[in-house]
This record gives structure tokens, sequence and C-alpha cells, in this order.
């Protein structure tokens, strides 16, 4: 059975999640708290981040080629279209994800996570948001072309909800600014898969 060393609040941990309970592929979770640095992960994964996976004598630590080997492990479901160009384009959304969406709220949450609410910055804050919208911005117009994550679910909406998930948390979800990624958000958010992953809401202090 495949082994998951996670930490509920990351993204990429969620996002491997989520495609593990879409795929129904069984797994052990065992759970790395905020700052723990875990033995198992620091010997398993030379960047010594979460998640690491193990199955049998694989150890895979990059959440894109866990997601790259769930899809080849021939499951019963499948994660991405069959045509070479979606199946590209599907990639691209995924890489965006987490090369370009990330890291546009990422500094929100951060501050939020680890001050307390009176030593907030505003000005980073507002910043951090600013990105994360334009972002919004630009999925906003993906989704309008041609409906690539709201039709069949895939690697993209993996990566994607997470983010959606932790900005809603966070106090930055999206809103009706973005109507079409509202309505996909709603939708996405009763899936099984997100309703058997989501962290617990953050606690500001
Ligand atoms: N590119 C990596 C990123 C993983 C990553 O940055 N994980 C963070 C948590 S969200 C982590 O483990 N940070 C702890 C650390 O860097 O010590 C992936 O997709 O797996």
């Amino acid at each position: 059975m495949i082994t998951l060393y996670h930490r509920a609040d990351c993204p990429f941990c969620w996002k491997v999640r989520i495609a593990l309970h879409e795929l129904d592929v069984p797994y052990k979770e065992i759970e790395i708290k905020l700052g723990e640095k875990h033995p198992d992960v620091l010997a398993l994964s030379p960047k010594g981040t979460v998640p690491v996976m193990v199955d049998g004598n694989l150890v895979i630590w990059e959440s894109s080629i866990i997601l790259e080997y769930l899809e080849d492990d021939h499951h019963a479901k499948r994660l991405l279209p069959n045509k070479a160009g979606e199946r590209a384009l599907v990639r691209s959304l995924h890489y965006y994800s987490d090369a370009i969406v990330g890291p546009a709220i990422r500094d929100l949450i951060f501050e939020k996570r680890s001050k307390p609410k009176k030593s907030w910055g505003a000005a980073v804050i507002a910043d951090s948001d600013k990105r994360w919208r334009r972002r919004l911005t630009e999925l906003e117009a993906k989704l309008n072309e041609d409906d690539r994550f709201a039709a069949a679910f895939s690697f993209a909406d993996c990566a994607l909800l997470p983010r959606f998930g932790l900005a809603d948390h966070y106090g930055a979800g999206v809103d009706k600014r973005h109507p079409g990624l509202l309505a996909w958000y709603q939708t996405m958010r009763r899936r099984p898969s997100f309703r058997a992953t989501e962290p617990p809401r953050p606690e500001f202090r």
C-alpha cells in the first residue's frame, strides 16, 4: 500500500491527496506538523519537503511526479485526457498552478499564518491579494476559452483546488468578481475528494 507523508495545509500535499481520493487508491497517511522535520522525510527526500510518497521500493518526493505516477499506474479512473494536445494543456495548467498561482497567494497566507492578527502587515497582504486576483482574472479567461478545468476532472483541478481552498480559509476566497471560477469552486467543494481532504480552517490569533 502507498504511504504518504504530508502536511494537511500544504497545497502540494493536498493536491496529491485529492488525486488519491479521485482515483480510489487506498493509502496510509503520516501527518507532519508545520515546522516539523520528520526523520523519515529527511531520509527519503533530498529536499526534505512533503509530500513524499512511498510505494514498495519506490520513493517520490515531488508532487507533480507523484500525480504522473498515479496516472501511469493504470487505475480505473484517469486524471489526464487521451489526446496529446489536451494532456499538454492540463499539464500546463498544473504547472501554472504550482509555479504562478501558488506564489501569488503564498505571501498573504504566510503573513496571516505566522503572526498574530494585530501584527499582520496590511501592505504585504494587499500586494499578495492583488497578485492573486490578477491570476484569477487570467484563470477566468482560460475557463471561458476552453472549459478546461470544468469538463473532465484532471491534474489541473487537483492542483488548483487547494489554492482556492487555502485562499478561502485565509479570507481571500474567489468571489463574484470571477463568476466562472466561483461556480467551479462551489461545484468542486462538493466533491467527496475535497470533503475528505480539506484541512481544518485556521484559527487566527
Ligand atoms: N515542489 C515540491 C514543493 C513541496 C513543498 O514546498 N512543500 C513544503 C510544504 S507546502 C514543505 O515541505 N516545506 C517544508 C520545508 O521546506 O522544510 C512539490 O511539489 O512536492
